[in-house]
C-alpha cells in the first residue's frame, strides 16, 4: 500500500502539534484520525528517554483505534539547565501547567542569564508502529537549535515558541508564519526522514 492511501491515528492532544501535523502531511493525502475520535485518555508518559515515551504514545492510539498510529515526543533543552526541561518540557512548572505558566516558568529560571548562555534545542522524536504489537517501531528524531529570549514575542505556534528565537530568522518561532516554521522545526526535520521511511515500508 502507498503512504497516499494510508490511514493513520496521530497519536497527541497537543492541538499545536496536531495542526502542525495536518500541515506537513496535507500534500500527501493520508486520512488522518485524531486519538480523541476513540474516546480515551493519552497515555500516561512514564518513560525516561522521548523515544519511550513516543513508544508508549503510539502503542496507546493503535490500540485504542485498531488504526496504525504516529506519535511525537518532544520537548524543550536549554544548556544552561543541562538539558532540562527535556521530557518534562510540558509538566516544567507543574502537572497540567499551561503554555504560559512554563514559559514565565523558564524566564524566571534564566533570569539574568546572558545572551550566550542561553542556547536552546527543540528536540522531537516521531514513532511509526503499524498496530500495538508492532516489534520495530519506526523511530525519527529531529532538532532545531536556538536560544531563549528575555521575553515572549509573536502570537503563532504553540508551547515555548514565543520566548524561542531563531537565529537565521531573527525572530522568535512564534513570529514565523506557520508554513515557515514546518518548513525548519525539529518536528518538520524528524517528518522528512520518517515519511523517507515510510516510502520503504
Ligand atoms: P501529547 O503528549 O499529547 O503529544 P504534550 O504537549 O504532552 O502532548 P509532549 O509530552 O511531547 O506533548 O511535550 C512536549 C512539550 O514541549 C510541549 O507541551 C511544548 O511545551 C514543548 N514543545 C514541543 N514542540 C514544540 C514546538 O514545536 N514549539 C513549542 N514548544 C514545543
Amino acid at each position: 500500500m502507498g503512504i497516499k492511501s494510508m490511514e493513520v491515528v496521530i497519536a497527541t492532544g497537543n492541538m499545536g502539534k496536531l495542526a502542525e501535523f495536518r500541515q506537513m502531511l496535507a500534500p500527501l493525502n493520508m486520512t488522518l484520525h485524531v486519538q480523541s475520535e476513540f474516546g480515551a485518555e493519552s497515555a500516561e508518559e512514564t518513560g525516561l528517554t522521548f523515544v519511550e515515551n513516543a513508544i508508549l504514545k503510539a502503542r496507546h492510539a493503535a490500540r485504542i483505534s485498531g488504526l496504525p498510529a504516529i506519535a511525537d515526543d518532544s520537548g524543550l533543552e536549554v544548556e544552561y539547565l543541562k538539558g532540562a526541561p527535556g521530557i518534562y518540557s510540558s509538566r516544567f512548572s507543574g502537572e497540567h501547567a499551561s503554555d504560559t505558566d512554563n514559559i514565565e516558568k523558564l524566564l524566571h529560571v534564566l533570569e539574568g542569564v546572558p545572551t550566550e548562555q542561553r542556547k536552546a534545542r527543540f528536540q522531537c522524536v516521531l514513532v511509526y508502529m503499524r498496530h500495538a504489537e508492532d516489534p520495530i517501531p519506526v523511530i525519527c528524531q529531529g532538532a532545531w537549535e536556538g536560544y531563549i529570549l528575555e521575553e515572549a514575542i509573536g502570537d503563532h505556534g504553540h508551547g515555548y515558541d514565543p520566548i524561542f528565537c531563531v537565529p537565521d530568522m531573527h525572530c522568535s518561532a512564534a513570529e514565523l508564519e506557520s508554513a515557515q516554521k514546518n518548513s525548519m522545526s525539529h518536528r518538520a526535520i524528524a517528518m522528512e526522514k520518517l515519511l523517507e521511511e515510510l516510502k520503504n515500508l
